[in-house]
């Protein structure tokens, strides 16, 4: 398992935080997500061979955020 920590830009309240999180669990490889407001961040931990950071870049930018690399 692996964790990496991506920017989330346009999260502008504890809802956004919900609907971050959600969409980043929702991908299959991802163990847990702890997505931040106030750092504009996600943490996540993740197997490497199930999903790729771009992937989860890709899932943020599609729920109507930023994930700038
Ligand atoms: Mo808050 Mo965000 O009212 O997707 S849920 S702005």
């Amino acid at each position: 398992m692996s964790e990496v920590t991506i920017k989330v830009e346009g999260m502008s309240c504890g809802g956004c935080v919900n609907n971050v999180t959600g969409v980043l669990k929702a991908l299959p490889g991802v163990e847990d997500a702890q997505v931040s407001l106030e750092g504009a961040s996600a943490t996540v931990r993740f197997d490497p061979a199930r999903v790729s950071v771009d992937a989860m870049r890709a899932a943020v930018e599609n729920a109507g955020f930023e994930a700038p690399a």
